[in-house]
């Protein structure tokens, strides 16, 4: 049986994409190792292997052994799919990268609908494998297929550069902060979620946005009530400015940061979520209302207390609620920094 023992805290965190994404670079870069307990083939009729032989699929030995927690009863719809999806990955299969992070999501004997997500990206680049063999030619067992510095994601989507070849990745990197970061619609890029065979979600991958979280600071005033204030600054000027008429919700991070800042609360909860994430703190995002219409902000650990973060400003969460917010998010859960 396929393991990780020896990594329960890592087997932890490889559901969270952002951090996944810290595991995927650990994992390229020979930092972690997969240890497969040496156990014998425990069953004669292993369900996994019965499967892939009756179907024809072209799954090696070692991975079919990975994969041996899902037949502890019968296969599912979705680890059907898993396999079949495996497959598809032809050689790709066959890396260190792909086994660990089916080794981690096999584990518990069966497959849930977000780690079939995880399947469906299984580099975490935010370009689905199907996109990445089918499409752009990318490696779908890699984030940054031509090791030029900047990822799949951001080389297709964000700045339309050639993901497999390095010379641009060179010439993009000087040329930052000043780049021209292009725009997309919703059904080339843009969205939260794993539909229509795009997986976008927040891109702290992104070199533009590692540059200005180097540059983010809080500065913390007293205001009249003496209430302690943040002012959330990115390269010396406030992160947030102001509404567009023409509200864009579906933008990543670098066009926002790329195109005067000015959107709605979506975009901005979700960069500064980016920002606050690559300056090191715990944060998350919150749906809910403020004055009765609609809104989205972040929470954050910052220096002991958690914080509302909302558009340029920095409160306790505390003196936040007692205001004009409320939570609608279902699945909101207030010690979310303590898991
Ligand atoms: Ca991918
Ligand atoms: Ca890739
Ligand atoms: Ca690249
Ligand atoms: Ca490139």
């Amino acid at each position: 049986m396929g393991r990780i023992g020896e990594h329960p805290a890592i087997i932890g965190v490889i559901l969270i994409l952002v951090v996944g994404a810290a595991v995927v670079y650990a994992v390229e870069n020979d930092l972690l190792t997969i240890n497969h307990d040496k156990a014998e083939p425990e069953s004669e009729n292993n369900v996994v292997a019965e499967y892939v032989e009756k179907h024809n699929y072209d799954l090696p030995p070692d991975v079919i052994e990975i994969l041996e927690p899902l037949g502890e009863n019968q296969l599912n719809g979705l680890e059907i799919d898993t396999i079949i999806e495996l497959d598809k990955l032809g050689e790709y299969v066959n890396t260190p990268l792909v086994k660990f992070v089916i080794s981690s999501l096999v584990e518990d004997g069966n497959i849930s609908i977000s780690e079939f997500n995880l399947v469906l990206d299984i580099d975490n680049d935010y370009v689905s494998n199907d996109l990445e063999l089918r499409i752009y030619e990318t490696n779908p067992a890699k984030l940054d297929t031509d090791d030029g510095g900047v990822d799949d994601f951001n080389e297709i989507f964000t700045y339309e550069m050639n993901a497999t070849n390095p010379e641009d990745d060179a010439d993009f990197m000087e040329r930052i902060p000043n780049v021209e970061a292009k725009h997309w619609g919703i059904w080339d890029g843009g969205g939260a979620d794993t539909s229509d065979d795009r997986v976008i979600t927040i891109s702290m991958r992104d070199p533009l946005i590692q540059y200005l979280a180097e540059r983010a600071e809080i500065i913390w005033q007293i205001d009249h009530y003496g209430q302690k204030i943040g002012t959330f600054i990115v390269d010396g000027e406030e992160i947030w400015n102001g509404t567009e008429p023409n509200e864009r919700t579906s933008d990543p991070p670098s066009y926002y940061f790329t195109h005067g800042r000015k959107s709605a609360c979506a975009v901005s909860s979700m960069t500064n979520l980016v920002i606050l994430r690559s300056m090191g703190y715990s944060a998350v995002m919150v749906g809910g209302e403020f004055s009765g219409t609609g809104h989205g902000w972040s929470e954050a650990f910052i220096d002991g207390e958690i914080c509302v973060v909302d558009f340029n400003y920095v409160t306790s969460r505390e003196y936040a609620y007692e205001r004009k917010y409320n939570i609608t998010q279902h699945d909101y859960n207030p010690d979310w920094y303590k898991e």
